[in-house]
């Protein structure tokens, strides 16, 4: 699908049409009046209040993998939030991120790759930016439907050419500093990060994929969302998003990629491997030793829904992982 590239600020509910045929030519949202109400609050976020800030360069409205349940809404995804480095408090993390800096930025890709580079983030929003509507599942069972904006993960990793022998890819998240040495007390950042032992995983922050994981259509960096720049407390100014898998593989604020021949360690499985395994499909029949995987409850619901094998996304992953036995690569 080819769209023209228009920016959030240049539309209007003029607009709102143009995207409806867009939704009508893929066959998904076809005259219903709920596509134009969403089309149109996707573009038109409900919070105004947000400071001004770098406007994403191009959106081009791409439906084929958005889910059409309703979105979860600004506020609920920028007030719940994980992100350990800030808070372990959920309800925190977002004024502890407030004073998170994040220009100037850079992504280190290297590795096992042809042409290694670094990226900077004005670089990487230059990337067509596309709106992807989400589920996302995490591990400690509640779950949103978020309206991100990002591209494939894909495009990035093609501009470095892995060569033949890379078979992960390793990402990790900014730190001001690290110590796994619990008598040492870091100081509270310039960006308000609290120390490793105070959160009770190691820092930085670090994920990884089987390169093929990686490479799937589904698989974006994330630059925003609610077709703003992304909000700190959810990853600013670029984090990964795998739809499948449970939310901690969905790692936040990058700073590098590397490409690996061998299984990159990631810090949730460092941190407890008998609870968190490296690949974290969304699973509802291999339970959490210490809770039922089979259910979830949607933030902003009061009953819980029943759990889906690859957070819905089956027909397109399931192909992933024929063969292996999901209860050992949990
Ligand atoms: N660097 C980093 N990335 C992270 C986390 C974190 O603590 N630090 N938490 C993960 C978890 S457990 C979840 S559920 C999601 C939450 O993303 P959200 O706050 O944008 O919904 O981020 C993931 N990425
Ligand atoms: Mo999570």
């Amino acid at each position: 699908m080819s769209q023209k590239a228009v920016k959030p600020s240049e539309i209007t509910p003029e607009s709102t049409y143009l995207n409806r045929r867009n939704f009508i030519r893929a066959g998904i949202f076809a005259g219903t009046s709920l596509a134009t109400g969403l089309t149109y609050r996707y573009f038109n976020p409900i919070s105004e209040k947000e400071p001004a800030q770098t406007e994403i360069s191009t959106v081009s409205a791409q439906t084929e993998q958005s889910t059409k349940e309703k979105p979860n809404t600004f506020e609920e995804i920028t007030n719940y939030n994980n992100f350990y480095e800030f808070s372990t408090s959920k309800g925190r993390v977002a004024s502890a991120a407030k004073g998170f800096v994040t220009r100037p930025w850079t992504v280190e890709v290297g590795g096992l790759v042809n042409k290694p580079k670094v990226f900077d983030i004005d670089d990487l929003l230059k990337f067509d930016q596309e709106e992807r509507i989400y589920r996302f599942r995490c591990v400690e069972a509640w779950s949103m439907v978020i309206p991100w904006m990002g591209f494939p993960l894909k495009k990035l990793l093609d501009q470095v050419e892995p060569l033949s022998a890379a078979k992960y890819v390793a990402f990790e998240t900014y730190y001001h500093g690290s110590s796994t040495n619990p008598d040492v007390k870091l100081p509270i950042g310039p960006n308000g990060m609290q120390s490793s032992f105070s959160a009770g995983i190691d820092f930085p922050y670090v994920e990884g994929l089987r390169l093929d994981e990686a490479l799937h259509p589904l698989t974006i960096l994330a630059t925003g969302l609610y077709g703003k720049p992304m909000p700190n407390q959810n990853g600013a100014p670029i984090r990964l998003v795998v739809p499948w898998k449970y939310g901690f593989k969905s790692i936040k604020s990058i700073v590098k990629i590397t490409l690996t021949d061998t299984e990159p360690p990631t810090t949730w499985n460092l941190a407890n491997s008998d609870e968190y395994g490296f690949y974290s499909n969304v699973n509802p029949e291999v339970d959490h030793p210490r809770w039922s995987q089979g259910a979830e409850r949607r933030i902003g619901e009061f009953s819980t829904r029943t759990t889906l094998m690859f957070n819905g996304y089956a027909d397109q992953v399931a192909g992933l992982y024929a063969g292996m036995d999901l209860r050992k690569y949990f």
